[in-house]
């Protein structure tokens, strides 16, 4: 019988605002490093793309876009790179990503704009590669405002927020048991997060023989 091939694995990082994604993501990447493993980070959106610069500048509010067409550029973003993170993958490095379609649902189904449900919402991301694990950040508003920046771009709203947490709490419950969806409390010093988070992934650090699933496909 012929044995199947070892992949990377494919993290993703979610959550809110200022819940400290970026910070635990490099944690993560440093900490896969040191045990010898090759690893790429991926963040999303990826503002250095042309489809990302239109995103950046709607982010900064410096130019204004329907609802509809912002939340298509954000999946567009992702498909963008779909390939290179199942090449990654394929090749045997492990891809850590810093938000995902998750958060494309979240913000635009938040929204409660006319025409966008969360079904909508989550149309132009179904195919795309699937997390082999998704770690949700969940951080209370108090800590949110107390970190640094909050407040500076579009949706740095604590209302806007709080729905946000709700479609995000659908979405967990919704992706079910065998997704692999953890929720983490996010309140906690940032050494001891990235000490629950690495207890998670430290199964999926050598890789994994699991073929590369699709999200809701
Ligand atoms: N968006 C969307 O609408 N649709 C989509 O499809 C996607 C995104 C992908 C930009 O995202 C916006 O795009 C975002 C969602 C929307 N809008 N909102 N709201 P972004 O990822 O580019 O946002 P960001 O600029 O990276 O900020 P962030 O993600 O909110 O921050 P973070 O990465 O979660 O946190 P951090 O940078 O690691 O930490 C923030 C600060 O808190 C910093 O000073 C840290 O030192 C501090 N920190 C972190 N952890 C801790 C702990 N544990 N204790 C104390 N202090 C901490
Ligand atoms: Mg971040």
């Amino acid at each position: 019988m012929s044995e199947r091939k070892v992949r990377g694995a494919f993290i993703v990082v979610e959550g809110l605002d200022r819940s400290g994604k970026s910070s635990q993501v490099t944690l993560l990447e440093e900490h896969l490093k040191a045990e010898g493993v090759a690893v790429r980070l991926v963040k999303f959106p990826d503002r250095t793309t042309p489809i990302g610069k239109l995103i950046d500048s709607y982010l900064r509010s410096e130019s204004e876009m329907d609802d509809r067409s912002i939340h298509l550029l954000f999946s567009a973003n992702r498909w963008e790179l779909a390939k290179s993170i199942q090449d990654s993958l394929e090749s045997g490095t492990t891809v850590i990503c810093d938000r995902y379609a998750f958060s494309g649902i979240a913000f635009s189904a938040a929204k409660n704009a006319s025409g966008m449900s969360y079904e909508w919402c989550r149309g132009p991301d179904i195919a795309l590669p699937a997390p082999d694990i998704t770690l949700f950040l969940a951080v209370s508003p108090e800590q949110q405002r107390a970190r640094g920046g909050f407040g500076e771009e579009r949706y740095e709203k604590a209302d806007f927020q709080e729905r946000v947490e709700h479609v995000f709490e659908r979405i967990g419950v919704e992706m079910g048991d065998g997704s692999r969806w953890f929720a983490v409390d996010a309140d906690q010093r940032k050494e001891e997060v990235a000490q629950e988070l690495w207890r998670l992934v430290q199964p999926l650090a050598k890789g994994t023989d699991r073929p590369l699933g699709r999200l809701w496909a």
